[in-house]
């Protein structure tokens, strides 16, 4: 018996409605007993050219996602196959790349985050895209942008995230507090809520990924002067802003894991990627709200950082592989291609086109969040773009928000050690 991808062994009726309805429209005609991976598997056994694609989408979901995208492909390239292959999470991605490069064993593409781009440039790794016949003339140009360095597009901007606000509703309601729209009425809501329940309503990651918004929304660039400047006034004001809640007992750092693997009822909200919204729709036991980031005015979103990688194709690849990995890039941004992602993952469509598409619109017009994804990636901003970019914002930033957090040093103190310490990283006088 022949079904359709969504019911193929290994994916639960839970995930199927989490994939959503684009799922129904992009599935692949498999066999009842075959996953999306199995028939890739199968479809590359039999390829002359296989092409990896080496990811780090570590959930089943978005794996299955990938899979069912590749599959799809693969059915228009007899003899020739794109092989998605898991590498644990973005930063084990990257390690793993590194370690490729020195033993000569490059895949054919990757995720790549910008700053990633920018060392793989450095090594002189990547194929110039429009050479290899991708089309991005049609693309978002934010996004096109950021894979263009020196005027040549080197990414695809195929799974670009945005950050939004999540909330537990039921608690709002329940405690007669408002949804916040700017930052000062979620301070004061996050204060109010955990006043009355005992337990701090505002979780948050302790982690560039929170503090980026926060930073960009109060106006901060890290690099608006051509330098790296980690100790703004602004940054130790966003870094307060957080501290200050914290010490109120009003906001609580999840040091480890997902925050939408760990929500309860005192859970009241939170700054997440929009990649995130499948996962906390499926794990909420409690109404779920999804707004635009708290800005400074009402009305006006706050800033987001975008998150999410572009695919980039190696040099090292045969040009048979590198040729087969742009056609995949160009099947995969798609107008209706990329909705249809989108709709299942919760990243940013790729292009105008897209959010055109029947698809999209009908997923949005029962999805209202997919219009607040859009809506944000237009008040939104990326970290910087440099190779160093990936120790600085973990190994330095991130341990400075952390130290802080806990109540280890004052925002300025900790700021202005990773100062230091991000102008040796920068100076090549550390690692
Ligand atoms: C993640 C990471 C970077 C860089 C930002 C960089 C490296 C951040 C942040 C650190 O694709 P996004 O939007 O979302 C991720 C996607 C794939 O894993 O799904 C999200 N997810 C997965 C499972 C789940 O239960 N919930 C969920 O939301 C996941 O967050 O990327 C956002 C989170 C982090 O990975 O901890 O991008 N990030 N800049 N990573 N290596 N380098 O420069």
């Amino acid at each position: 018996m022949l079904c359709r991808l969504g019911f193929t062994k290994g994916v639960s009726m839970k995930k199927l409605a989490l994939l959503g309805a684009g799922l129904a429209v992009v599935a692949v005609t498999v066999h009842a007993q075959q996953t999306p991976a199995e028939l890739v598997k199968q479809q590359c056994a039999s390829a002359k050219v296989t092409a990896e694609f080496w990811h780090g989408f570590t959930s089943a979901s978005q794996q299955n996602v990938v899979n069912a995208l590749a599959a799809e492909f693969n059915k228009t390239t007899p003899g020739q196959c794109v092989l998605p292959i898991p590498q644990g999470n973005y930063t084990d991605l990257s390690t793993k790349l590194k370690a490729s490069f020195a033993a000569g064993k490059v895949p054919t593409m990757a995720q790549a985050f910008e700053n990633n781009m920018a060392l793989y440039l450095e090594n002189d790794k990547l194929a110039d895209l429009t050479k290899l016949g991708f089309r991005s003339n049609f693309l978002t140009k934010v996004f096109v942008k950021a894979a263009t360095f020196n005027g040549t597009v080197y990414g695809a901007p195929f799974n670009k995230s945005v950050q939004l606000l999540f909330v537990n509703k039921d608690l709002f309601a329940k405690n007669n507090v408002k949804i916040p729209q700017t930052l000062s009425e979620m301070a004061s809501a996050a204060r109010e809520l955990s006043g009355k329940t005992g337990q701090p309503a505002f979780w948050f990651t302790p982690s560039a990924s929170t503090f980026s918004p926060i930073f960009f929304t109060l106006g901060g660039n890290y690099d608006a002067t051509g330098k790296i400047v980690l100790n703004s006034p602004t940054a130790i004001k966003a870094l307060d802003w957080l501290l200050d809640l914290v010490k109120d007992k009003a906001a609580k750092p999840i040091t480890s894991g997902f925050i939408n693997g760990q929500l309860t009822d005192t859970y009241g909200m939170s700054f997440d990627t929009s990649a995130g919204i499948p996962f906390y729709k499926s794990a909420a036991k409690f109404n779920l709200g999804i707004t635009n980031l708290p800005g400074l005015k009402r009305g006006t979103p706050g800033t987001a950082l975008i998150q999410g990688t572009h695919i980039v194709v190696f040099k090292d690849a045969s040009s048979e592989q590198q040729k087969l990995g742009a056609k995949f890039l160009n099947f995969a941004m798609q107008p209706r291609n990329s909705a249809i992602f989108s709709t299942q993952t919760g990243y940013v469509p790729s292009s105008d086109l897209a959010q055109d598409t029947t698809e999209f619109k009908a997923f949005a017009a029962k999805n209202p969040d997919a219009l607040l994804v859009v809506k944000q990636a237009r008040y939104a901003a990326f970290e910087p773009r440099i190779s160093d970019w990936e120790a600085l914002r973990f190994n330095i930033l991130e341990t400075a928000i952390k130290e802080a957090v806990a109540g280890k040093s004052s925002a300025k103190d900790a700021l202005d050690k990773a100062q230091k310490q991000a102008e040796d990283l920068l100076a090549g006088k550390t690692k």
